[in-house]
């Protein structure tokens, strides 16, 4: 069976997020790593906000979010500053400050994760970097009005390719890479209002964003068979490493990127 925070006996979330209140974004399904951080964030007590992309995309996200009693459920193209804006405004009518939100958003063109990155468009890189690196910037912007007063703490997901040259990740791995940067400098400009930010490299998951990805499966057997631990890492422990970030256990941590791979970037040959 595969072990879940629910059906292990040693670990009690108890009250690490209690009277907390946090905003994600980028569930897509019930496999999605930002759903295992909120549904993780709503055991230790949190109280969450979610936005969905797409009215295409609610009918999957407005089920999972009823499940832990989300009470703001609203479409959010995060590629639009001006819907970003209102986001915030229009949940800032219903909560009095908002403690910490969770980014899960990556986009970029099909076509740009397969065969060479040296043929990526401008229009893709573009694209890509957009939606995937300064979506985080924009969030940041238009949450400090409501989080500021009382700190905060912000994650992100990033993955590996930031660092070193996965195939196929081609443009998203810029991309990665320009988001962990946002990360060190948004934790600078933030760190005055107690604010922090912070980053976790996961390894690779069977999520949507996985999904359709040619190859994936090989990807998951060759990692298992080289990471530390001798298997792939589970959408519930990237879950358990946001806690730490978004809880009080993390006060002292900011601008960092934390692996969460099973051990995969530490190993040379
Ligand atoms: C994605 C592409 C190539 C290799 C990959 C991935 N590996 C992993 C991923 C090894 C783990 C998944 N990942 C970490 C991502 O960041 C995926 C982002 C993504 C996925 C899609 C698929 C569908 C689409 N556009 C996408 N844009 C970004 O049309």
């Amino acid at each position: 069976m595969e072990s879940t925070v629910e059906n292990s006996s040693e670990i009690n979330l108890g009250k690490l997020l209690a009277g907390k209140r946090g905003v994600v974004f980028g569930v897509a399904n019930d496999h999605s790593l930002a759903w295992s951080c909120s549904r993780l964030a709503n055991l230790a007590g949190a109280e969450l906000a979610f936005s969905y992309q797409a009215p295409t995309l609610e009918r999957r996200v407005r089920p999972l979010a009823e499940s832990i009693n989300s009470k703001f459920i609203e479409q959010c193209d995060l590629s639009d500053d001006n819907q970003v804006d209102a986001f915030f405004t229009k949940l800032g009518k219903s909560w009095p400050s908002i403690d910490f939100i969770i980014h899960a958003v990556a986009f970029a063109n099909k076509e740009d994760l397969e065969g060479r990155f040296v043929d990526t468009t401008r229009k893709g890189f573009s694209l890509a970097l957009d939606v995937s690196a300064y979506t985080l910037t924009s969030v940041c912007k238009y949450a400090l009005p409501y989080m500021k007063d009382n700190g905060g703490s912000i994650v992100t997901l990033s993955y590996y390719g930031a660092e070193k040259v996965i195939p196929n990740y081609n443009v998203m791995g810029v991309a990665k890479a320009a988001l962990e940067a946002s990360v060190r400098y948004l934790a600078s400009d933030l760190g005055g209002h107690n604010i922090r930010v912070n980053a976790i490299s996961a390894g690779p998951v069977r999520t949507l964003a996985a999904m359709g990805i040619s190859g994936f499966r090989d990807m998951l057997k060759y990692v298992e068979q080289r990471t530390p631990l001798k298997r792939n890492v589970q959408a519930d422990e990237v879950g358990k490493s946001a806690l730490y970030f978004l809880s009080d256990l993390a006060s002292g941590v900011t601008g960092e990127v934390l692996h969460v791979d099973c051990g995969y970037s530490i190993v040379g040959m």
